[in-house]
């Protein structure tokens, strides 16, 4: 008998996020987000954060690929690839320039009106995350970002404001992207774009960024609440960071070690969709000291708003050691972690490893028993257009490939649900963690650059007749 593939109604498309793609950060209305004032990167050099737009600094954001004003022929392709769905972010700043005022931006709302009824009337569903690496620069000048409780009441009258415009257009939300990834609070990176904090300057940077945590964690439950109070269709998921930490070797300190690194990743996710704090974080807090600020209603509010389906990221895994030297490696600040000598990495170090997506669905599917929606996945790199004006993205497809064949075995055969796959960057963008265009993911190539030469042209790369191709036969043809 042959078997059966993927679900008819599956979601094939792909993942951008508003401040990466958009660009036109000071127009319509917008006013500047935390993004706005964190430099690019270059070669190798972090990307700063700075105080306001400071002269000596390239702020790649800026600009981005335009997006803003390319919407109409961007879609156009996506559509011509055959995406089911298409998943980016509606940019706060946009909606609430400061964040904290009562009445939203109108040309804001009408952007995303506009951009929405693009996608719709190419038979297109938009996948919305509320809240994507960014929040009005204000919130954190004014309030310190999200150790302030009043961040909650702003973020739901963001949402509020957005689940109710977009009622009749939009069916599936996610409030934080990458939640989980503040974790790295060693990071100023992470922790900022999450949060609008810089853990490492605070006097005690894991208590904060638990406290911080629970404002998020509150606010999005409140948010998935009144979600489906608004439209009971809605699907409302939350959006992890998922690196499977795998024991570097079969000793039992290893093993103990990395479950223990995972659980401290899957904290976020618990919360989430089991609307209350597990016991092993409460136990850490006692143990540690910790004094995390609640508010009478907050247990109540948590159970009240769990969430509908699971959105992860998955691009790589990770091993770790219990006995180790120093604090995490250059690969993606993991304490404990070291190559795995059985992996291949990126140009950027981070480790391809289809298997580990299959084993990630697994786990996450044996954990909730909740749907599940792949909507970060893809391969960074520096692609070049060949003599015929097209990027030969073969490495890219090799990666995409290998990665939606075990998706269909983690489906297939051990019967995961999952909703959809919406590889990152789509069309190329400004890669978070450099800032920089080089590196690239998208099946569309955009002739911009980072010296700020390039014309915003779009070019269809070998990738895009390709998984033109694997969206057509459902996944059949890789
Ligand atoms: C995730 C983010 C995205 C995206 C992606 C790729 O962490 O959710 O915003 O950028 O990673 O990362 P990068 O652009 O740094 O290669």
């Amino acid at each position: 008998m042959k078997q059966q593939g993927l679900p008819k109604d599956f979601l094939w498309g792909g993942a951008v996020a508003a401040h990466q793609v958009e660009g036109a950060w000071d127009q319509g209305g917008k006013g500047p987000s935390i993004v706005d004032v964190l430099s690019s990167g270059a070669h190798g050099v972090d990307r700063v954060i700075t105080d306001g737009i400071l002269p000596g600094y390239h702020y790649g954001n800026h600009e981005a690929v335009d997006f803003y004003h390319h919407y109409k022929q961007d879609i156009a392709l996506l559509a011509e690839m055959g995406f089911k769905c298409f998943r980016t972010s509606i940019a706060w700043s946009r909606i609430f320039p400061k964040g904290d005022e009562l009445v939203p931006n109108e040309q804001g709302l009408q952007f995303y009106d506009d951009l929405f009824d693009e996608l719709l009337k190419h038979g297109i569903e938009p996948v919305i995350t509320l809240s994507h690496f960014e929040m009005p620069w204000h919130l954190v000048k004014e309030y310190g970002g999200w150790k302030h409780r009043k961040l909650v009441e702003f973020f739901v009258r963001f949402s509020e404001t957005v689940l109710r415009r977009y009622q009749h257009k939009v069916k599936y939300w996610m409030t934080f992207n990458e939640i989980n990834n503040q974790r790295n609070w060693r990071s100023p990176l992470f922790g900022y774009c999450c949060s609008g904090v810089i853990y490492n300057q605070e006097p005690n940077p894991e208590e904060c960024m638990y406290q911080v945590l629970h404002h998020q964690f509150v606010a999005s439950a409140q948010v998935v609440k009144l979600g489906h109070e608004i439209n009971p269709a809605f699907q409302i998921g939350c959006m992890i960071a998922m690196v499977p930490l795998y024991p570097y070797s079969c000793h039992p300190d290893d093993v103990m070690y990395a479950q223990e690194a995972m659980r401290e990743r899957f904290l976020f996710s618990d919360v989430h969709v089991r609307g209350a704090y597990p016991n092993y974080i409460r136990k850490e807090w006692q143990r540690k000291g910790y004094q995390i600020a609640m508010e009478p209603g907050d247990e109540q509010i948590l159970r009240e708003g769990c969430v509908d389906y699971i959105g992860l990221s998955y691009y790589m895994s990770n091993a770790v050691r219990a006995h180790h030297q120093g604090s995490g490696t250059a690969l993606s600040g993991f304490e404990g972690g070291v190559p795995n000598p059985h992996l291949k990495a990126s140009d950027w170090g981070w480790q391809i490893d289809p298997v580990g997506l299959r084993y990630s669905l697994n786990i996450l599917y044996e954990r909730y028993n909740k749907p599940l929606f792949i909507v970060e996945n893809g391969f960074g790199a520096l692609d070049k257009p060949g003599e015929s004006g097209e990027v030969q993205d073969d490495y890219r497809i090799e990666y995409l490939s290998a990665h939606i064949a075990q998706m269909k075995k983690a489906v297939i055969e051990d019967g995961v649900e999952l909703m959809g796959y919406t590889p990152w960057g789509c069309i190329d963008c400004v890669s978070f963690t450099t800032g920089e265009y080089r590196k690239r993911y998208g099946f569309i190539y955009v002739d911009k650059h980072d010296d700020g030469s390039g014309s915003q042209a779009r070019s269809k790369k070998q990738s895009f007749h390709w998984y033109q191709g694997v969206i057509k036969s459902n996944g059949e043809t890789l």
